[in-house]
């Protein structure tokens, strides 16, 4: 019989790689997705998975009474809570509806699976921004590191994560949390800073846009590719026991890295376009983030696969297809 998984935010980035992965390796994957008024474009990222597999419902995760009745009707194998309201900066213009959607939400999940099918393997997509500002002694954040973070996003996925770990510890249940460090890619929202980048150099390219108008150019992130993390998420859930760990590159770079990185491809110099706007500057921000995965790397045999050359030339290939094709 196949194996069937559940997963929360299947039409988002990380979503629609993971549906992906889970119809190659032969899973009924089913999804929840939110009534949006332009629905036409709501399930972009996962149009291409119709009929192969894939099943979305409406649902919400403050709908308590659909995620009971979806998780009880389907009966999955695998849960995957990959919602969430993602964005830092706007988890500080909207921190009550991101502390709803985040850990409200991520609760709802919880209880749902609890009550309704506790033998399932349960995924919270935990985030590298609880650490905050916290790093160790040589640089890098790992599973020890202390959480403080500074960002509401950031809070209610410390919440999370302690949630997650409290269910598993009182009613023995598998879940598992994964820190995930920053992963983009070329299906990634256009109010992050790499999309925000590689279709600024797209649209620049192709005379569509003069100027880049970016914030704090000097922080540091360890960015990887979306579709390589979708494969450690699966593999923390093939485990023998439930447990949490960190997912990253171990490598670093600066915005400003990133963004001459993407210029450069298309033979333009960053310098000539970048302009600084202090509005962009976070109230608070993370600095640094570098991911030990050690762990990951000794108990579920995951790498990351694509560089960080790689991620940004193919962000910044598919961002020209779609500026050639005036498709925004
Ligand atoms: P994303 O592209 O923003 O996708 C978020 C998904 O959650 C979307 O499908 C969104 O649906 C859905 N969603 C939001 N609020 C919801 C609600 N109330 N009920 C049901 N669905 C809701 O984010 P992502 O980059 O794929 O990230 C996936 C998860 O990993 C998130 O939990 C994020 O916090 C976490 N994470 C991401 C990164 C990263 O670098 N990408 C790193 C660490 C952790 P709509 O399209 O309707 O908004
Ligand atoms: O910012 C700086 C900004 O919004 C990265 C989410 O997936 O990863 C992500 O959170 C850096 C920050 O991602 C602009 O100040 C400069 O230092 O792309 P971002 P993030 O905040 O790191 C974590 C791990 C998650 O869990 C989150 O879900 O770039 N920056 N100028 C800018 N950032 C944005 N967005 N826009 C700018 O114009």
């Amino acid at each position: 019989m196949k194996k069937k998984a559940f997963i929360t935010g299947i039409n988002g980035q990380d979503g629609s790689y993971l549906a992906e992965l889970l119809v190659e390796k032969d899973y009924e994957v089913y999804g929840i997705v939110r009534r949006n008024s332009i629905a036409e474009h709501q399930e972009s990222r996962i149009d291409h998975l119709v009929g192969m597999g894939v099943e979305t419902e409406y649902g919400d995760l403050l709908d308590v009474s659909s995620l009971e009745r979806m998780i009880r009707t389907i009966q999955p194998d695998e849960i995957y809570n990959i919602a969430a309201q993602s964005h830092v900066r706007i988890s500080m213009d909207i921190p009550q509806f991101t502390v709803q959607t985040n850990a409200l939400g991520l609760l709802n999940v919880l209880e749902a699976y609890k009550n309704n099918c506790p033998k399932a393997r349960f995924y919270q997509a935990s985030s590298s921004e609880m650490f905050g500002r916290s790093i160790d002694e040589d640089g890098y954040q790992r599973e020890t590191t202390p959480m403080h973070p500074t960002s509401p996003y950031g809070c209610t996925k410390v919440f999370g994560f302690n949630m997650v770990q409290h269910y598993r510890n009182a009613y023995k249940l598998f879940a598992s949390n994964g820190i995930l460090f920053n992963h983009e890619s070329p299906r990634r929202g256009f109010e992050f800073v790499s999309r925000k980048i590689t279709s600024g150099v797209a649209r620049i390219k192709k005379g569509l846009q003069k100027k880049l108008k970016l914030g704090n150019i000097n922080s540091k992130r360890d960015w990887g590719h979306a579709q390589d993390y979708v494969d450690a998420m699966w593999l923390m859930l093939q485990q023998n026991n439930p447990n949490d760990f960190v997912i990253g590159t171990g490598k670093q770079h600066s915005v400003e890295n990133f963004a001459e990185k993407a210029f450069a491809h298309v033979g333009l110099n960053y310098k000539d376009y970048l302009v600084i706007d202090k509005n962009l500057i976070r109230p608070a921000e993370v600095d640094s983030l570098l991911a030990d995965y050690t762990k990951a790397k000794k108990e579920l045999k995951w790498e990351p696969k694509i560089s960080f050359e790689d991620l940004v030339a193919g962000m910044v290939e598919s961002d020209l297809e779609i500026a050639t094709n005036l498709k925004y």
